[in-house]
């Protein structure tokens, strides 16, 4: 029998809100999870993709991490992980970094056996080059088998990418695919196989709304997948469909009915009523002891827009939305990255894109290739950056969350835009 933790979606290093007690809060679940896995004695902790949130985390986040595997490390318990799409790099990955010093292993295609079960990894493929995947691994004799990958997998809601087809197609016959990427976990049978993603540790986003956990999985005659919760950061959420004569007292009221204190305050205002302050009812909140409150007015957002499909809640999202409708080459996602990401402090974009260029004319001329001409040329590339999908599991370079911190902050200061504004200290000891 082997029984292993299934954790993934870590996205350590995120300072969601521009506050710093929420990038503590990331590696906090993080700890936790390890901290359990120590406690229960598994045989392994199996992680799934996004360790990090962006592919240069600060050297915080690094000694963060390190210290966290150091205690899984001292206990005696193996470290298995994939590279996900949020922290990808090109050439060598930070896990590579811990593997080196003998604190990770880097799944691939030859089995690493715990027990009775051999594991196996695939790093996200972005979706133009999973054509030339021929799922090829490496044979085990042992009496298990799990493949370890990171990316938005049918059957599941949102899936790009095939469970079925990769179990069918794969040399290897796997008793279980332990995913990473989508936030919301879940198990389904596929075949003979259990597929399931095992959920981030921290609420990544408003839209994440149940508790967050972890999967423990055992292998044994059968594959059994069970939950475990994690204590993370309080959200409240308030939800108010204002009647028409009502407005910010009525809101208030609602909001005013939960403990607040040092939660992150998450108020949706629907319905008819006079206009709202978003700001009056984050004061409000956070007079009340809240570390972060965010007020979305959907009427607002009705009229102004005359649609939905662009949620000014999250205007980050709008933003990679756009860029990657552009289809621009990877050089140039990657210098819109630099100077948007809050990662360079404005002084020092300009010095950062002379950088960047340079380094990809070192590179080569691969990188200025179109996003169309980069997928497989056999498909209409224009199909393939139109697909809602993309965004999600391609958007490495221009990440959802963090490069848009020069999108002009809305009047309104409705939504998550506060995590847009710039958190130049912190850069400024990055990038010097
Ligand atoms: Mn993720």
């Amino acid at each position: 029998m082997t029984r292993v933790i299934h954790t993934g979606d870590t996205h350590v290093g995120y300072q969601q809100y521009n506050v710093p007690d929420r990038r503590a809060d990331f590696l906090d679940a993080f700890r936790q999870v390890i901290a359990d896995a120590v406690e229960d004695d598994v045989d392994a902790v199996v992680h799934a993709g996004d360790l990090f949130h962006d592919r240069r985390p600060t050297l915080t986040d690094i000694m963060g991490t390190l210290d966290v595997l150091e205690t899984l490390s001292d206990a005696g318990i193996p470290f298995l992980a994939v590279v996900g799409n949020h922290e990808a790099k090109r050439d060598a990955q930070w896990l590579d970094l811990y593997e080196s010093l003998g604190l990770a292993t880097r799944l691939g295609g030859d089995p690493t056996v715990i027990g009775d079960t051999a594991f196996y990894g695939l790093d996200f493929v972005p979706r133009s080059q999973r054509d030339d995947l021929d799922y090829d691994f490496a044979p085990h004799d042992a009496d298990a088998a799990a493949l370890v990958t990171h990316g938005l997998f049918q059957p599941f809601d949102y899936g790009d990418w095939d469970a079925a087809e990769i179990l069918t197609e794969a040399s290897v016959d796997f008793d279980a695919m332990l995913l990473g990427d989508n936030h919301d976990p879940g198990k389904q049978r596929v075949d003979d196989a259990w597929v399931t993603y095992c959920g981030s540790t921290e609420r990544a986003s408003a839209s994440e709304r149940e508790d967050r956990g972890y999967n423990i999985v055992t292998f044994d005659d059968e594959v059994r997948i069970t939950r475990r919760g994690l204590d993370t950061r309080e959200f409240v959420f308030v939800d108010v469909e204002l009647g028409p004569e009502e407005g910010v007292e009525r809101v208030r009221s609602r909001v005013g009915q939960h403990d607040l204190e040092e939660a992150v305050v998450v108020v949706s205002i629907d319905g008819d009523g006079e206009p709202v302050t978003p700001a009056s009812v984050e004061s409000f909140a956070l007079e009340r002891g809240a570390l972060v409150a965010r007020v979305t007015d959907h009427r607002e957002i009705a009229v102004e827009e005359g649609e939905t499909e662009v949620s000014f809640a999250d205007p980050d999202d709008a933003v990679t939305e756009r860029v990657r409708d552009l289809g621009l080459s990877e050089a140039a996602r990657d210098i819109d990255e630099t100077i948007r990401a809050s990662k360079v402090a404005d002084a020092n974009v300009k010095d950062e894109v002379e950088r960047r260029v340079r380094e990809l004319v070192d590179e080569g001329a691969d990188a200025f290739g179109t996003a169309a001409e980069a997928s497989d040329g056999e498909t209409d590339g224009a199909t393939e950056s139109d697909d809602p999908s993309v965004d999600v599991d391609e958007a490495a370079g221009a990440d959802d969350s963090t490069a848009a911190a020069e999108t002009p902050r809305k009047s309104t200061g409705d939504g998550e835009d506060g995590e847009a504004q710039t958190d130049g200290q912190a850069s400024v000891e990055e990038f010097l």
